[in-house]
């Protein structure tokens, strides 16, 4: 079975001087990304992560996740008013789209880049879910 993914707080502490947002981190970062200026109706993604763990947020604007694994699929709408992460653990496909014009779609992630981590090919996901999720308790 595929972890859960899971939604974290982002506290807000606000004075005379502004907003601070505070995203305590669950698991440690050992790199950082963000998408930002994705022309309307365009969708990112189209793959899965052998073993990276993520957490997704906006910190402007609002994006979708689609997560899909086995025979499950589920939405996940992150808004920057919402202040909300998603922790995506490893093993989900994944579509990223719905970016309103201003979107920031930051991501946290367990590791440092390494292309052979993804799955990029649909059916080949489909074949590595069959060996490493469907036969274990
Ligand atoms: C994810 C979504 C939300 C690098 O060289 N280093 C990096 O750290 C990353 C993230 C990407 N790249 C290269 C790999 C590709 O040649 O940048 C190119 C575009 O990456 P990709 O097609 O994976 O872009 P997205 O937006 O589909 O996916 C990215 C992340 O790769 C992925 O982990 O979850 O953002």
């Amino acid at each position: 079975m595929v972890e859960e993914p899971k939604w974290l707080t982002i506290n807000q502490i606000t004075d005379p001087a502004g907003d601070l947002r505070i995203l305590e981190l669950p698991f440690e970062a050992k790199r950082t990304y963000f998408i930002q200026n994705v022309p309307h109706g365009s969708q990112r993604g189209f793959h899965a992560h052998r073993s990276l763990r993520q957490i997704f947020f906006a910190p402007q604007g609002s994006f979708e996740i689609e997560l899909i694994t086995g025979n499950s699929k589920r939405s996940f709408l992150l808004n920057s008013i919402d202040q909300k992460a998603l922790v995506v653990p490893p093993g989900y496909w994944r579509i990223i789209s719905s970016f309103s014009k201003d979107a920031t779609c930051m991501v946290l992630a367990s590791e440092h880049y390494m292309e052979s981590d993804y799955i990029r090919n649909f059916d080949e996901y489909v074949s590595w879910c069959k060996e490493n999720l469907e036969n274990e308790s």
